[in-house]
């Protein structure tokens, strides 16, 4: 084979070699193959070869340019092939990593304790009513019986607005609002938040929650009361505890009580959450005194009614072993996602 065309053979299967990429494999090609291309020109320049050695030429030149196509073609075949598994490297998933998780929000304490309270009293045909958080003084004390002089009445227990306007201390005044304007039959809880002027510690807030209910028809005794807040402890706290009723005092139920749930730690022998006495405190209530009925046109010789008040986050904090109040409404995220 004559000496320039061996030469650009070599060098040419050479740099098609060693071509990175398909742009450089082109390239190579329109240098070598190309219009321009130096086997191009070289096989225009066979003209000016005498006829018998064009002829040898030519066919050499052909065998070179099959050769350097065929190497051109293994390149690209090459380096499409690589171009494709870098792709599929590049592009690899993981399908054991774990998915990214939105945490889901989970129900507070204290919004799990009311709604828990709700689902309880509806499934015994109460209605759930609610009412403005800040009230007038008639409603939060006056058509609940808590007379002028009443203690809880006091600047030191109550935030005032003004004479007439506080932010109310129970949820009693929706109450109070309900027997003004409705006839018996009445069967309700009211859940909501209320507002007393204490100082916070482990165990106050100058804003919790409260739940009050109110029952009021023909022949409701005591022993109604009694039954329906028993089952409630039960729900609450277990089956197998036994309720008190311990009396008390409170302005707008006569007779009034507190009621206690055996404890549910040592069932009633004792121990550091009941402080000794086997019982635990855990709702006040009382039989709806005539005078806040009759305030509110209820004729109280046909009716008479019961009624109850809940702390939310008392019963939270029993439920759930939380011997601060504060740690409620720290919202510190650690402490509240253990109750998830
Ligand atoms: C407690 C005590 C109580 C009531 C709330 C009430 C409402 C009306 C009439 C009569 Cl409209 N009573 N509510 C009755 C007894 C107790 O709450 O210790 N709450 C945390």
């Amino acid at each position: 084979m004559n000496e320039r065309l061996k030469t650009l053979l070599e060098e040419s299967v050479n740099s098609i070699k060693e071509a990175a990429s398909l742009e450089e494999a082109e390239a190579l090609r329109v240098k070598i193959l190309g219009k321009k291309g130096q086997l191009t020109e070289m096989l225009k320049s066979m003209k000016d070869l005498k006829p018998e050695e064009r002829k040898e030429f030519g066919q050499a030149a052909n065998e070179a340019k099959a050769q350097i196509e065929k190497s051109l073609a293994d390149t690209v075949a090459m380096l499409k092939d690589a171009q494709k598994k870098a792709r599929f490297l590049a592009e690899t998933i993981d399908v054991t990593e774990p998915g990214r998780t939105a945490a889901p929000g989970f129900k507070h304490l204290v919004s799990l304790t009311i709604d828990e309270t709700i689902d309880f009293f509806t499934a015994m045909g109460y209605t759930i009513a609610e009412g403005p958080e800040i009230d007038t003084v008639h409603n939060n004390f006056d058509a609940l019986n808590a007379g002028p002089n009443h203690p809880s009445r006091d600047m030191t227990d109550t935030f005032y607005i003004n004479d007439n306007v506080l932010l109310r201390t129970q949820t009693s005044d929706v109450q109070a609002r309900i027997i003004a304007s409705q006839q018996p039959p009445i069967r309700l809880i009211s859940p909501g938040r209320v507002f007393r002027c204490d100082t916070p510690d482990a165990t106050h807030s100058p804003m919790f929650h409260q739940i009050e209910g109110l029952v009021v028809d023909e022949d409701i005794t005591m022993a109604d009361l009694k039954g329906v807040l028993d089952k409630y402890a039960k729900f609450l706290f277990g089956s197998s505890l036994a309720t008190k009723l311990r009396p008390h005092h409170f302005p707008f139920t006569e007779p009034s009580a507190e009621m206690d749930v055996e404890c549910f730690k040592c069932g009633g022998k004792g121990c550091n959450v009941c402080k000794g006495s086997g019982w635990i405190e855990i709702l006040g209530c009382g039989m709806v005194h005539p005078n806040v009925l009759r305030e509110g046109g209820i004729d109280t010789e046909k009716y008479t009614g019961f009624a109850f008040g809940i702390g939310v986050e008392r019963i939270a904090m029993l439920r759930y072993g939380i011997d601060d109040m504060r740690l409620l409404y720290e919202n510190d995220i650690r402490f509240i996602s253990q109750f998830k």
